[in-house]
Formats: C-alpha cells, sequence, structure tokens
C-alpha cells in the first residue's frame, strides 16, 4: 500500500490539498490523478506538494498541480499552504517566503489568520485581442489567463455550464490567434455586493471553474486596471467570485511589471492519508 499524507484546505471556496509526504517532486506526475481525482478527489482540487526551497531564505517550496498538470503559481493554493502550515505549528503570524516555479511568493500571516500574498511580477502582453466574438486582453499573473467583459453573459452559479462552453470557446480561439499559453479564461461583470469593484467567473485548466475570485486570475486583473491607469498603486480593488467569495487586491510596482498583494482567508477542512492500494483498479484515479 502506499501512503500519501494531505491536509486539505478551501479558499473563498476553492479547495487546496496540500501534500506532504509520500511523493516526491519526481514521483508527482506519476501520483499527480491519483491525488486530485475520483475516487479520493475530484476535478476542482487544486494539489500543492511541500518540497525543500533552492533559496535558503524561503521558508518552503511549492509545486501547485491540478487534474490536468502543473500551475506555476496558485494564489488560492498559496492562502491554504499558508492556512496549512500555521495548522501544522510550523509557521506563526508575520511574513514567509516560499518559492515556486514561477519565483519567490511572500505571504504574510495576520493575527486574524487572513493571508497575504506578495506575487510574482504581473503585466498585461496583449490588448484588443479578438476570441470568438469578443475582445479581450492577454495577461500574466503567475498564470496566463484571456481577460474578458464584453461576453454579455450572465455570471451566476446557474449558468455556469454556458460560461464554460464560451470559456472554452474563447480559450481555443485566442490560442488559434496565436497565444497559445493562455490555459484561464475570466470574465467579468459587475458585482452583486456593492461593497466590491467586480465579479469573475475563471474557467481553470482542466475545463473546471475557480470557486475563489483566483489570486493569479485577479493579479492579472490588477496588471490590466493598471496599465490602463484605472488603478493607483496602494488603492484596494474588491474581486468578488462567481460564489460571493471575496480577495481584495493591491499593487505596487518595479521594473518587471507590477507587484500584486492578494488578500483572503483559507479554513483547514480535513487532515488525512490517502491509501493507495495496489489491488484497486481505479488506484491511480479515474481517467
Ligand atoms: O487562485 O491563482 C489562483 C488559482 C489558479 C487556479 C485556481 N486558483
Amino acid at each position: 500500500m502506499k501512503r500519501i499524507s494531505i491536509i486539505d484546505s478551501h479558499t473563498g471556496g476553492e479547495p487546496t490539498r496540500v501534500v506532504l509526504s509520500g511523493v516526491t517532486a519526481d514521483e508527482l506526475e506519476t501520483y499527480r490523478r491519483a491525488i486530485i481525482c475520483e475516487p479520493r478527489g475530484h476535478e476542482v482540487i487544486v494539489g500543492a506538494l511541500l518540497v525543500e526551497p533552492k533559496d535558503a531564505s524561503c521558508a518552503a517550496g511549492v509545486i501547485f498541480f491540478n487534474n490536468v498538470g502543473l500551475l506555476g503559481m496558485c494564489g488560492h493554493g498559496m492562502i491554504g499552504l499558508i492556512a496549512t502550515l500555521k495548522h501544522l505549528g510550523r509557521i506563526t503570524a508575520g511574513e514567509h517566503r516560499v518559492e515556486t516555479p514561477v519565483g519567490i511568493v511572500t505571504a504574510t500571516l495576520h493575527d486574524d489568520d487572513r493571508v497575504s500574498i506578495r506575487n510574482v511580477p504581473s503585466y498585461r502582453k496583449a490588448k484588443g485581442v479578438k476570441a470568438a466574438g469578443v475582445t479581450g486582453d492577454v495577461a500574466w499573473g503567475g498564470n496566463w489567463f484571456l481577460l474578458v467583459a464584453d461576453h454579455g453573459l450572465e455570471l451566476t452559479l446557474q449558468n455556469v455550464p454556458q460560461l464554460t462552453q464560451a470559456s472554452l470557446a474563447m480559450r481555443e480561439a485566442v490560442r488559434a490567434a496565436g497565444y497559445s499559453e493562455v490555459d484561464h479564461v475570466e470574465l467579468f461583470a459587475p458585482p452583486h455586493d456593492p461593497a466590491n469593484h467586480s465579479r469573475n467567473f475563471v474557467l481553470c485548466p482542466g475545463g473546471e471553474y475557480d470557486r475563489s475570485p483566483c489570486g493569479t486570475g485577479t493579479s492579472a486583473k490588477l496588471a490590466c486596471l493598471a496599465a490602463d491607469g484605472k488603478i493607483a498603486p496602494g488603492e484596494v480593488w474588491r474581486q468578488e467570485s462567481i460564489i460571493g467569495s471575496v480577495f481584495e487586491g493591491t499593487y505596487g510596482a518595479n521594473e518587471s511589471g507590477i507587484i500584486p498583494t492578494i488578500t483572503g482567508q483559507a479554513f483547514i477542512t480535513a487532515e488525512t492519508t490517502l491509501i493507495l492500494d495496489p489491488a484497486d483498479p481505479f488506484q491511480m484515479g479515474i481517467s
């Protein structure tokens, strides 16, 4: 039997599964679907494999992954990881540097358990790209996004199948238009709660939608707002998700782009051991 020790959390409704032991970075591709997918999990989960950081100034290294592959960064997942390290008694309130495949992220665990992550530099690559009848921006926020406001769709949970189909078509079109790096699509509409600035729907690489406002997506949004002169450094942007959860975003700037800071909170939902039984025909996940 193979045993994999995990802690589950959710950040604004979006689940994170931190892998503490039982799988190395070299083994991740072999066990990725066994950890994320049915029958032990479900396609929405983002995994976070804890690894030794190469940079000694970092408290931890992490590789994020999902049902279809690896993620450069993951904002909700980083907030979940910090909540998990606090739950384990490995960190206390304060600043913690975490190494990701796309750069070092500085996470601040606040006394009230909220977490602020200073993300990797983010920027808009292209403005006004035409894709499947809409016009959007292509931007980097730790992952690649097509950001679209003129979609004409209502951002409600009842509309998720339609939003998913439309976003998949936009993703195919923007890739065909030369932006093959885009794997997330983010649709915007006015917020339902007037305390917020915007509501979003985010299509993730494996075809699932993000229950949270998406940390890397909110970073990409801030990069576009900043490029258009619509938000000043330090000004707060409250991004509401399709389920009504909220991240707060602000930014500072350096020569590589804007440096977004995203704040949210995660809650621990389970700590357990996954068991892979060689006799189980679905031990590696249902595909
Ligand atoms: O919060 O950055 C994020 C994220 C990416 C994919 C799912 N959540």
